[in-house]
């Protein structure tokens, strides 16, 4: 019997391990980012410089939603967004910070480049 117990406690050690592991790990290696939610909405933002960061963006489902893209690349490659789905074309050196709405009503996944389409992102709505 105290053996049995023994080995749970290793189990549930290892589980909490592998859940931190994940946590912390696993979205940093996928650049992934959840929304951060607020009293008005959620919120996403995305530095551009030499590509996107977080590359992809995750947003609640049913609640509004917007990704902030902060340009801080000088480059005319990145200074536009796109959302080819959305039918959105920003172009991001206006202000230090440029906002596009997400619709949220239904889970998806809008994919978003720069304006020549060589780096991409994507925003998922789950
Ligand atoms: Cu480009």
């Amino acid at each position: 019997m105290a053996d049995i117990m023994k080995i749970l406690v290793v189990l549930v050690a290892l589980m909490a391990i592998a859940f931190i592991a994940y946590w912390f790990l696993a979205p940093h290696k996928e650049s992934t980012a959840n929304a951060q939610v607020g009293q008005k909405g959620q919120a996403a933002t995305v530095v551009v410089k030499g590509g996107y960061s977080p590359q992809t963006v995750v947003l609640k489902k049913g609640m509004p939603g917007k990704v902030n893209f902060q340009l801080k690349d000088s480059t005319a490659c990145l200074s536009h967004v796109v959302f080819d789905d959305l039918g959105v074309d920003k172009d991001l050196t206006k202000k230090p910070q440029t906002t596009v709405q997400i619709p949220t009503d239904k889970a998806g996944e809008y994919d978003f480049a720069c304006g020549m389409n060589m780096f991409h992102g994507k925003v998922v709505v789950k």
